[in-house]
Protein backbone atom coordinates (compact mmCIF):
# COMPACT_ATOMS: atom_id res chain seq x y z
CA UNK A 1 0.00 0.00 0.00
CA UNK A 2 2.68 2.35 1.09
CA UNK A 3 4.24 2.20 -2.37
CA UNK A 4 1.00 3.34 -4.29
CA UNK A 5 0.46 6.28 -1.76
CA UNK A 6 4.10 7.06 -3.02
CA UNK A 7 3.31 6.61 -6.53
CA UNK A 8 0.42 8.60 -6.13
CA UNK A 9 2.78 11.48 -4.49
CA UNK A 10 5.25 11.27 -7.31
CA UNK A 11 1.80 11.70 -9.97
CA UNK A 12 0.31 14.77 -8.29
CA UNK A 13 3.74 16.45 -8.44
CA UNK A 14 3.77 15.88 -12.33
CA UNK A 15 0.01 17.05 -12.62
CA UNK A 16 0.69 20.12 -10.40
CA UNK A 17 3.57 20.69 -13.16
CA UNK A 18 1.58 20.13 -15.95
CA UNK A 19 -1.88 22.37 -14.80
CA UNK A 20 0.59 25.36 -14.25
CA UNK A 21 2.16 25.19 -17.08
CA UNK A 22 0.64 23.24 -20.19
CA UNK A 23 -2.31 23.69 -22.50
CA UNK A 24 -5.90 23.53 -21.08
CA UNK A 25 -7.56 23.39 -24.62
CA UNK A 26 -9.60 20.38 -26.09
CA UNK A 27 -8.39 16.98 -27.62
CA UNK A 28 -10.57 15.14 -30.64
CA UNK A 29 -11.12 12.35 -28.16
CA UNK A 30 -14.62 11.65 -26.22
CA UNK A 31 -14.25 9.22 -22.96
CA UNK A 32 -16.80 6.93 -22.03
CA UNK A 33 -19.12 9.50 -20.21
CA UNK A 34 -19.28 11.26 -23.39
CA UNK A 35 -17.22 14.38 -22.32
CA UNK A 36 -14.84 15.97 -24.55
CA UNK A 37 -11.65 15.15 -23.11
CA UNK A 38 -8.93 18.31 -22.54
CA UNK A 39 -5.09 17.45 -23.53
CA UNK A 40 -4.21 17.57 -20.02
CA UNK A 41 -6.78 14.96 -18.99
CA UNK A 42 -5.27 12.78 -21.10
CA UNK A 43 -1.57 13.48 -20.09
CA UNK A 44 -2.52 12.98 -16.33
CA UNK A 45 -4.14 9.94 -17.09
CA UNK A 46 -0.78 8.61 -18.98
CA UNK A 47 1.81 10.21 -15.81
CA UNK A 48 -0.40 8.18 -13.44
CA UNK A 49 -0.40 5.10 -15.38
CA UNK A 50 3.63 5.20 -16.03
CA UNK A 51 3.74 5.66 -12.27
CA UNK A 52 1.41 3.13 -11.73
CA UNK A 53 3.89 0.82 -13.93
CA UNK A 54 6.88 0.95 -11.92
CA UNK A 55 5.20 -0.45 -8.59
CA UNK A 56 4.49 -3.92 -8.16
CA UNK A 57 1.46 -4.08 -5.71
CA UNK A 58 -0.68 -2.52 -8.57
CA UNK A 59 -2.59 -5.58 -10.79
CA UNK A 60 -5.15 -3.38 -12.31
CA UNK A 61 -6.41 -0.05 -13.06
CA UNK A 62 -9.33 1.56 -14.17
CA UNK A 63 -9.57 5.35 -15.38
CA UNK A 64 -12.25 7.70 -15.72
CA UNK A 65 -10.60 8.40 -19.06
CA UNK A 66 -9.99 4.91 -19.93
CA UNK A 67 -12.78 2.98 -21.73
CA UNK A 68 -11.49 -0.58 -20.01
CA UNK A 69 -9.36 -2.29 -16.97
CA UNK A 70 -5.79 -1.95 -17.97
CA UNK A 71 -3.22 -4.98 -16.56
CA UNK A 72 -1.02 -3.67 -14.35
CA UNK A 73 0.93 -7.00 -12.98
CA UNK A 74 -0.41 -10.16 -13.09
CA UNK A 75 0.77 -11.10 -9.08
CA UNK A 76 -0.19 -7.36 -8.18
CA UNK A 77 -2.72 -7.23 -5.16
CA UNK A 78 -4.26 -4.26 -5.59
CA UNK A 79 -7.04 -3.21 -8.04
CA UNK A 80 -7.17 1.14 -8.65
CA UNK A 81 -9.75 3.17 -9.69
CA UNK A 82 -8.86 6.37 -10.19
CA UNK A 83 -10.13 10.35 -11.92
CA UNK A 84 -6.76 11.83 -13.14
CA UNK A 85 -8.28 15.25 -13.14
CA UNK A 86 -11.52 15.82 -11.58
CA UNK A 87 -13.30 19.08 -12.46
CA UNK A 88 -11.53 19.76 -15.22
CA UNK A 89 -13.42 22.09 -16.99
CA UNK A 90 -13.06 24.51 -14.27
CA UNK A 91 -9.06 24.74 -15.12
CA UNK A 92 -9.43 27.61 -17.87
CA UNK A 93 -10.81 29.59 -15.03
CA UNK A 94 -8.43 28.75 -12.93
CA UNK A 95 -10.19 27.03 -9.99
CA UNK A 96 -8.97 24.08 -7.64
CA UNK A 97 -9.10 20.36 -9.16
CA UNK A 98 -7.87 16.90 -8.06
CA UNK A 99 -7.17 13.88 -8.50
CA UNK A 100 -9.09 10.37 -6.69
CA UNK A 101 -7.73 7.41 -6.54
CA UNK A 102 -9.25 4.22 -4.90
CA UNK A 103 -7.62 1.18 -3.95
CA UNK A 104 -9.54 -1.64 -4.27
CA UNK A 105 -8.91 -5.77 -3.40
CA UNK A 106 -10.56 -8.15 -5.54
CA UNK A 107 -13.10 -5.93 -7.12
CA UNK A 108 -14.30 -2.58 -7.44
CA UNK A 109 -17.47 -3.10 -4.76
CA UNK A 110 -17.79 -0.50 -2.47
CA UNK A 111 -16.98 -3.11 -0.05
CA UNK A 112 -13.49 -4.12 -1.64
CA UNK A 113 -12.15 -0.56 -1.06
CA UNK A 114 -9.03 -0.38 1.24
CA UNK A 115 -7.78 2.99 0.99
CA UNK A 116 -8.28 6.06 -0.96
CA UNK A 117 -6.23 9.10 -1.57
CA UNK A 118 -7.37 12.38 -2.80
CA UNK A 119 -5.15 15.60 -4.39
CA UNK A 120 -6.16 18.83 -4.24
CA UNK A 121 -4.55 21.41 -6.64
CA UNK A 122 -5.64 24.67 -5.30
CA UNK A 123 -2.99 27.81 -4.35
CA UNK A 124 -1.27 24.71 -2.87
CA UNK A 125 -0.89 21.07 -3.26
CA UNK A 126 -2.48 18.83 -0.80
CA UNK A 127 -2.44 15.43 -0.67
CA UNK A 128 -5.43 13.25 1.87
CA UNK A 129 -4.84 9.59 2.92
CA UNK A 130 -7.41 7.51 3.94
CA UNK A 131 -6.86 4.18 5.70
CA UNK A 132 -7.01 3.77 9.37
CA UNK A 133 -8.60 7.21 9.72
CA UNK A 134 -7.90 10.52 7.24
CA UNK A 135 -4.86 12.59 7.04
CA UNK A 136 -4.56 15.83 5.32
CA UNK A 137 -0.81 16.33 3.86
CA UNK A 138 1.02 19.23 2.53
CA UNK A 139 3.53 20.26 -0.13
CA UNK A 140 6.13 22.28 1.17
CA UNK A 141 8.89 24.28 -0.15
CA UNK A 142 11.18 20.70 1.08
CA UNK A 143 9.80 19.24 -2.27
CA UNK A 144 7.80 16.60 -0.29
CA UNK A 145 4.08 16.16 1.24
CA UNK A 146 4.42 16.84 5.22
CA UNK A 147 1.72 15.74 7.46
CA UNK A 148 -0.92 18.45 8.59
CA UNK A 149 -3.50 17.20 10.49
CA UNK A 150 -6.00 14.06 11.20
CA UNK A 151 -9.59 15.31 9.25
CA UNK A 152 -12.61 14.16 12.25
CA UNK A 153 -15.94 15.88 11.14
CA UNK A 154 -18.36 17.38 13.16
CA UNK A 155 -21.69 15.50 14.01
CA UNK A 156 -23.28 18.26 12.10
CA UNK A 157 -21.69 21.57 9.74
CA UNK A 158 -23.25 24.35 8.08
CA UNK A 159 -22.20 24.07 4.44
CA UNK A 160 -24.55 23.39 1.83
CA UNK A 161 -23.18 21.75 -1.54
CA UNK A 162 -25.91 21.03 -4.02
CA UNK A 163 -24.91 19.87 -7.51
CA UNK A 164 -26.58 19.58 -10.56
CA UNK A 165 -29.57 21.98 -11.72
CA UNK A 166 -32.09 23.05 -9.69
CA UNK A 167 -34.67 22.85 -12.61
CA UNK A 168 -34.21 19.15 -12.71
CA UNK A 169 -34.47 18.29 -9.24
CA UNK A 170 -37.52 16.72 -7.57
CA UNK A 171 -39.90 18.75 -5.63
CA UNK A 172 -38.81 16.47 -2.39
CA UNK A 173 -34.87 17.48 -3.40
CA UNK A 174 -35.55 21.00 -3.64
CA UNK A 175 -37.84 21.09 -0.68
CA UNK A 176 -34.74 19.80 1.47
CA UNK A 177 -32.24 21.82 -0.09
CA UNK A 178 -34.77 25.06 0.49
CA UNK A 179 -35.47 24.30 4.05
CA UNK A 180 -31.09 23.14 4.86
CA UNK A 181 -30.67 27.01 3.68
CA UNK A 182 -33.75 28.48 5.53
CA UNK A 183 -32.48 27.14 8.31
CA UNK A 184 -29.04 28.55 8.18
CA UNK A 185 -26.98 26.86 6.29
CA UNK A 186 -24.28 28.73 3.73
CA UNK A 187 -23.85 27.78 -0.15
CA UNK A 188 -20.84 26.77 -0.94
CA UNK A 189 -20.29 24.90 -4.52
CA UNK A 190 -17.30 25.47 -6.93
CA UNK A 191 -18.61 22.64 -9.51
CA UNK A 192 -14.95 20.54 -8.85
CA UNK A 193 -16.13 18.50 -6.27
CA UNK A 194 -12.89 17.47 -4.79
CA UNK A 195 -12.35 20.94 -3.45
CA UNK A 196 -16.53 20.90 -2.49
CA UNK A 197 -16.18 17.92 -0.16
CA UNK A 198 -12.57 18.71 0.70
CA UNK A 199 -13.98 22.30 1.93
CA UNK A 200 -16.94 20.41 4.25
CA UNK A 201 -14.25 17.54 5.42
CA UNK A 202 -11.62 20.75 6.37
CA UNK A 203 -14.63 23.26 8.04
CA UNK A 204 -16.37 20.55 9.83
CA UNK A 205 -19.80 19.53 8.24
CA UNK A 206 -22.09 20.20 5.93
CA UNK A 207 -24.00 18.09 2.89
CA UNK A 208 -22.76 17.97 -0.54
CA UNK A 209 -25.59 16.39 -2.60
CA UNK A 210 -25.84 15.08 -6.11
CA UNK A 211 -28.85 13.61 -6.44
CA UNK A 212 -31.06 12.11 -9.24
CA UNK A 213 -32.33 14.51 -11.64
CA UNK A 214 -34.72 14.60 -14.43
CA UNK A 215 -32.32 14.71 -16.96
CA UNK A 216 -30.05 12.19 -15.42
CA UNK A 217 -32.21 9.40 -13.21
CA UNK A 218 -28.61 7.91 -12.09
CA UNK A 219 -27.28 11.01 -11.10
CA UNK A 220 -23.46 12.22 -12.63
CA UNK A 221 -20.82 10.86 -9.98
CA UNK A 222 -19.54 7.52 -10.86
CA UNK A 223 -19.21 4.67 -8.49
CA UNK A 224 -15.65 3.82 -8.92
CA UNK A 225 -14.04 7.00 -9.40
CA UNK A 226 -15.13 9.40 -7.37
CA UNK A 227 -18.79 7.86 -5.30
CA UNK A 228 -16.94 5.61 -3.14
CA UNK A 229 -13.36 6.88 -2.62
CA UNK A 230 -15.73 10.13 -1.23
CA UNK A 231 -17.93 7.86 0.45
CA UNK A 232 -14.84 5.87 2.60
CA UNK A 233 -13.32 9.51 3.17
CA UNK A 234 -16.16 10.48 4.96
CA UNK A 235 -16.97 7.21 6.92
CA UNK A 236 -13.35 7.46 7.88
CA UNK A 237 -13.49 10.66 9.09
CA UNK A 238 -16.36 10.41 11.24
CA UNK A 239 -19.45 11.40 8.70
CA UNK A 240 -21.69 8.87 6.38
CA UNK A 241 -22.45 9.03 2.56
CA UNK A 242 -25.65 7.35 0.99
CA UNK A 243 -27.55 6.98 -1.97
CA UNK A 244 -30.72 8.97 -0.96
CA UNK A 245 -31.54 5.73 1.33
CA UNK A 246 -28.68 2.90 1.29
CA UNK A 247 -25.30 3.37 2.74
CA UNK A 248 -23.17 4.41 -0.86
CA UNK A 249 -20.07 1.67 0.01
CA UNK A 250 -22.97 -1.20 -0.30
CA UNK A 251 -23.44 -0.71 -3.71
CA UNK A 252 -21.68 -2.72 -6.31
CA UNK A 253 -21.19 -1.51 -9.87
CA UNK A 254 -22.22 -3.49 -13.05
CA UNK A 255 -19.97 -1.44 -15.49
CA UNK A 256 -17.02 0.43 -15.04
CA UNK A 257 -18.62 3.77 -15.48
CA UNK A 258 -21.91 3.21 -13.73
CA UNK A 259 -23.06 6.50 -11.60
CA UNK A 260 -25.36 6.75 -8.62
CA UNK A 261 -27.09 9.56 -6.82
CA UNK A 262 -24.91 10.45 -4.06
CA UNK A 263 -25.40 12.06 -0.74
CA UNK A 264 -21.71 13.21 1.58
CA UNK A 265 -22.14 14.71 4.67
CA UNK A 266 -21.54 15.03 8.74
CA UNK A 267 -24.06 12.76 10.70
CA UNK A 268 -26.91 15.29 11.43
CA UNK A 269 -26.99 15.90 7.63
CA UNK A 270 -27.52 12.65 6.67
CA UNK A 271 -30.05 11.63 8.83
CA UNK A 272 -32.18 14.78 7.56
CA UNK A 273 -31.30 13.53 3.66
CA UNK A 274 -32.99 9.92 4.76
CA UNK A 275 -36.10 11.75 6.64
CA UNK A 276 -36.77 13.34 3.40
CA UNK A 277 -36.28 10.28 1.48
CA UNK A 278 -38.69 7.76 3.45
P1 LIG B 1 -15.85 15.60 -14.42
O1 LIG B 1 -15.30 14.29 -13.87
O2 LIG B 1 -16.24 15.49 -15.86
O3 LIG B 1 -14.95 16.74 -14.12
O4 LIG B 1 -17.26 15.84 -13.68
C1 LIG B 1 -17.35 15.73 -12.30
C2 LIG B 1 -17.70 17.04 -11.68
C3 LIG B 1 -17.55 17.01 -10.18
O5 LIG B 1 -16.28 17.42 -9.81
C4 LIG B 1 -18.60 17.99 -9.73
O6 LIG B 1 -19.07 17.74 -8.45
C5 LIG B 1 -19.69 17.81 -10.75
O7 LIG B 1 -19.06 17.34 -11.92
C6 LIG B 1 -20.40 19.09 -11.04
O8 LIG B 1 -21.47 18.86 -11.89
P2 LIG B 1 -22.63 19.97 -12.09
O9 LIG B 1 -21.98 21.11 -12.78
O10 LIG B 1 -23.65 19.25 -12.92
O11 LIG B 1 -23.18 20.37 -10.73
MG1 LIG C 1 -14.58 13.28 -12.45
Amino acid sequence: MKEIFEAIKRSAIKIKWLIENEDTGYSKNINSTGDTQLKIDIKSDLVIEEEFRKISSVKEIISEEKEKKTAINENGRYFVGYDPLDGSSLLDVDLSVGSIFGIYENGYSGTDLKAVVYVVYGPRLELVIAHEDVKLYKFTEKGEFIFNQVIKLKEKGYLNAPGSTQGCWSKKHKQMIDDIFASGYRLRYSGGMVPDLHQILLKGGGLFSYPSTTDRPKGKLRMIFEVFPFAFVFEKAGGAAIDGKKRLLDLSPTHPHDTTPCFFGSNEEIKLVIKYNE
